[in-house]
C-alpha cells in the first residue's frame, strides 16, 4: 500500500552538509518527496513536535538539539513508506544501526542521529500535518 511519512534531516546533518546526500538516498529508496521546506524551528514548535516524549529525561536536550539549527522536512510517499523510512533510517542509537543504514553512516550518538522518521501510520498522518497543509503536498 503506498504511504506518507515524514522525514526529518537533523542539525547535525544539515550543519555537515549531507542534506543533499540523504535526499538522494532517499530518492535511491524509491521515495517520491511530496513536501519539502527547510526551517528553524522555534522551542514551541519543537516542544509540540515530541510532545510524546515530554516527560522523558533528555527531553530538553532533545529540543536544544532540534532548535540549534536548520532541519529540512521531507513528506514522502512510497509503498510501505512508514517501516521502509524506519529501516533505512537504522536504529536510534547509530552503534546499533546497521551497516548500510543512514544512521550508522552519518550519525553522531543517539541524539544526534541525522534523521528523524514517523513510527506509525498515526504518527506519520500527524507529522506530516504538522508541519504541512494540503495545499503543499504535490
Ligand atoms: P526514533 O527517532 O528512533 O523513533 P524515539 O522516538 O524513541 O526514537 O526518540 C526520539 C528522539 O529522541 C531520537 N531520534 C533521539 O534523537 C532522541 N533520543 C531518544 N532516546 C534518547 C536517549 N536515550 N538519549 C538522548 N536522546 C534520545
Amino acid at each position: 500500500m503506498i504511504e506518507r511519512t515524514l522525514g526529518i534531516i537533523k542539525p547535525d546533518a544539515t550543519a555537515r552538509n549531507l542534506t543533499g546526500a540523504i535526499i538522494q538516498r532517499i530518492e535511491d529508496e524509491g521515495f517520491r518527496v511530496v513536501g519539502m521546506r527547510q526551517m528553524l524551528l522555534s522551542q514551541n514548535q519543537a516542544e509540540g513536535f515530541y510532545a510524546e516524549h515530554r516527560e522523558r529525561p533528555f527531553f530538553n536536550d532533545l529540543v536544544s538539539f532540534m532548535t540549534s539549527g536548520p532541519v529540512v522536512l521531507l513528506a514522502m510517499e512510497r509503498e510501505d513508506a512508514i517501516t521502509h523510512w524506519r529501516s533505512t533510517m537504522g536504529a536510534t542509537n547509530p552503534s546499533d544501526a546497521p551497516s548500510g543504514s543512514i544512521r550508522n553512516q552519518y550519525g553522531e550518538s543517539i541524539e544526534r542521529n541525522s534523521v528523524h522518521g514517523s513510527d506509525s501510520p498515526t504518527s506519520a498522518t500527524r507529522e506530516v500535518g504538522y508541519f504541512f497543509s494540503c495545499f503543499d503536498l504535490v
